[in-house]
């Protein structure tokens, strides 16, 4: 039988120890992923971590951030925390939890991410072991939540549709913790408070059945999604499964289509880093779903890029190497053939807001978040009214990958309670904002994201409000447009799938992107560069305006985009580009 540890020993990375990043080398002086965290955590005297040890937090769901609005006066360390939450969902009790560690330990808002976890901000180093032993005690955990392994599954998260998301969910739990490492230093730091004191030789010893010594060459993301609801943007995963449902009767799931190689991020200026949409490699039936997640990740464990962070991702290896080789090398791995993929269509996004009935006969509430972040304003007291309705109805949570959130399980005698307890803390159930507000998303950026090229959610309401205003103007407001901001090319909030991508390029800067669709298969492509915060809705306004009159009969703007915009706008790049020599003879 086929050992997924044994390939490791003939992959590509130790057969080039010579070059590897530096990552690598971290990775490898410590399997255990303990490094001193421990140590240095018990120590009171110090405000942050080493350079390695902040490589090893991160597998433990922990990034060592400063407030970068504090620079001047010198580094304030702070910790950003990420669960683990599989699909999205929160158990009354976890919520509870959650809310409390966020006001004793955290900044006091709670971060919706877009890939359905929750973060916590402003975490001071003495916070940092409560906080961590808060979670644990709720049943959560933080663990592979960040770090070169599977991060948190996203699936589907509303209920309304189809029983099927029930089966979907099961299987995502299923993959999520086959693809969990293995190693005891999370327990052993987090929860038993007591790290394993163990010489550095029987560190290097340790070695993750699945995931060898040096675990991957970077993240691995894995999505699922029900047709023809692209909830969970299942095109820009690693790794993507396609619910298949049988066409006589849609609450039998037959399998999945596997989708791999997905992934956004880029680095401006370097053409050999670019966003990628999944191939499409076939499709098998459900008994056979963690062998075909363990043997996509451990070509990606085995292929991946260990030389070059900015190479190392699947989508690299599948751009590289084609999807005919992928399929056979997981093929190899799985013992089995793929079947040619089944139809499957997406036509949408998104999540449903307000009240709407489950399944199941009970109802659920969808919330606009703004930016996911869950917070109390003075016009808005979304944190304390959460608290409140969690507090006395016990529904469930559900956080989307849209950054906003659901009440699940209401039964229909709560349900006027708790659209009378919203409505006391500012928060309508109906109307809860504009059409380009609910499909809109924007990553942390400034001041907590060390990687920021711009600001991005602290600014997007503002953009927000030029935009509807404008589509006000033109008699636009009820019309869905999927708009995304982040603060640099990493694209956290998935800018490149947008039908208005946003995305820092330096300080008060953007590049404007044009084009996604409403299923989200279709990348976007860039229309404008580096252009001022002040001048995106200028910038917007033609664009938007030929739309309103030129647009076939229910075309979307990302559509109408890509049919007339973008080609005419690559139409005059070109012929610019060939006057160039003339001009300048
Ligand atoms: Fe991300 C790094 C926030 C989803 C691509 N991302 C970061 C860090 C941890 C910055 C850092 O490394 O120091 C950001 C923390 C900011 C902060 O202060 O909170 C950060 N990423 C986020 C979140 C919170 C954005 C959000 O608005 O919700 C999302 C957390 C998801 C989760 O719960 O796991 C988040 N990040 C994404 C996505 C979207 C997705 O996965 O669906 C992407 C693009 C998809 C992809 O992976 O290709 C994404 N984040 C990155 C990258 C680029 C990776 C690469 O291939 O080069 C980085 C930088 C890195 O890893 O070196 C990054
Ligand atoms: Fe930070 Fe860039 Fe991600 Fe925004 S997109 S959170 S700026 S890494």
């Amino acid at each position: 039988m086929f050992s997924y540890s044994s390939f490791f020993h003939l992959g590509m990375a130790t057969s080039a120890t010579a070059q590897v990043s530096k990552n690598e080398q971290i990775k490898l002086s410590d399997p255990t992923l303990g490094g001193t965290i421990g140590e240095t955590l018990a120590n009171p005297d110090v405000d942050r971590f080493s350079e390695d040890d902040e490589q090893f937090l991160k597998f433990h769901g922990i990034y060592q951030q400063d407030d970068r609005d504090k620079r001047k006066t010198g580094k304030q360390y702070i910790f950003m925390i990420r669960a683990r939450i599989t699909g999205g969902i929160v158990p009354p009790e976890q919520y509870l939890a959650f809310d409390d560690v966020s006001e004793r330990y955290g900044n006091q808002t709670l971060r919706i991410t877009s890939r359905q976890a929750f973060q916590w901000h402003g975490v001071a180093k003495k916070g940092l072991g409560p906080l961590m032993k808060g979670l644990n005690e709720a049943l959560s955990t933080t663990i592979a939540a960040c770090g070169d392994v599977n991060r948190n599954v996203m699936a589907p998260a509303t209920p309304a549709t189809t029983l099927l998301i029930e089966q979907v969910h099961a299987d995502s739990r299923r993959v999520s913790d086959a693809l969990l490492p293995q190693t005891r230093a999370y327990h052993d730091i987090w929860i038993n408070g007591a790290p394993l004191k163990l010489r550095p030789e029987e560190k290097q010893a340790f070695e993750d059945p699945l995931y060898g010594k040096t675990y991957l060459p970077r993240k691995f993301k894995v999505a699922f999604a029900i047709p023809p609801l692209n909830d969970t943007d299942i095109f820009t995963n690693c790794l993507g499964f396609v619910a298949i449902t049988d066409p006589a009767d849609p609450t039998k799931l037959l399998g999945y289509n596997l989708l791999a190689g997905g992934g956004l991020a880029m680095s401006h200026g370097n053409k050999e880093t670019f966003p990628r949409t999944a191939d499409v490699i076939g499709f098998f039936t459900p008994d056979r779903i963690v062998s075909v997640a363990r043997a996509v990740l451990t070509v990606h464990r085995d292929f991946g890029d260990r030389t070059n962070r900015r190479h190392a991702r699947l989508k690299y290896v599948l751009e590289d190497r084609g999807a005919d080789w992928f399929r056979s090398e997981v093929e190899l791995r799985t013992g089995f053939k793929f079947e040619p993929a089944r139809a499957a269509k997406f036509d949408r996004q998104g999540d449903l807001f307000g009240w709407h009935r489950q399944v199941d006969g009970r109802q659920f509430l969808g919330l606009y978040v703004e930016t996911g972040r869950i917070k109390d304003t003075p016009q808005r007291q979304l944190k304390t009214a959460l608290r409140r309705i969690v507090s006395k109805h016990r529904v469930e949570v559900r956080l989307t990958p849209s950054q906003n959130l659901l009440l699940t399980n209401v039964s229909s005698g709560q349900r006027d309670a708790i659209t009378a307890i919203l409505a006391e803390h500012g928060i309508p159930v109906e109307n809860q904002a504009a059409a380009v507000r609910r499909s809109s998303m924007a990553c942390p950026a400034l001041p907590t994201c060390g990687l920021a090229l711009a600001e991005s959610e602290r600014v997007f309401p503002g953009v927000l409000d030029r935009l509807e205003s404008l589509l006000g103007e033109l008699g636009l407001s009820d019309e869905d447009i999927v708009v995304r901001m982040t603060g640099c090319p990493n694209g956290c909030a998935r800018p490149y799938m947008a039908e208005i991508g946003l995305v820092g390029r330096a300080p008060g800067k953007y590049n404007l992107y044009l084009g996604g669709n409403e299923g989200s298969t279709r990348l976007n492509r860039e229309y404008r560069a580096s252009v001022k915060l002040d001048e995106l809705i200028n910038e917007l306004r033609p664009v938007l305006t030929r739309w309103k009159y030129e647009r076939q009969e229910g075309e979307h703007f990302g559509d109408f985009c890509s049919r007339i915009v973008l080609p005419e706008h690559a139409a005059a790049t070109a012929a610019l580009a060939a006057a160039q020599p003339i001009a300048s003879a």
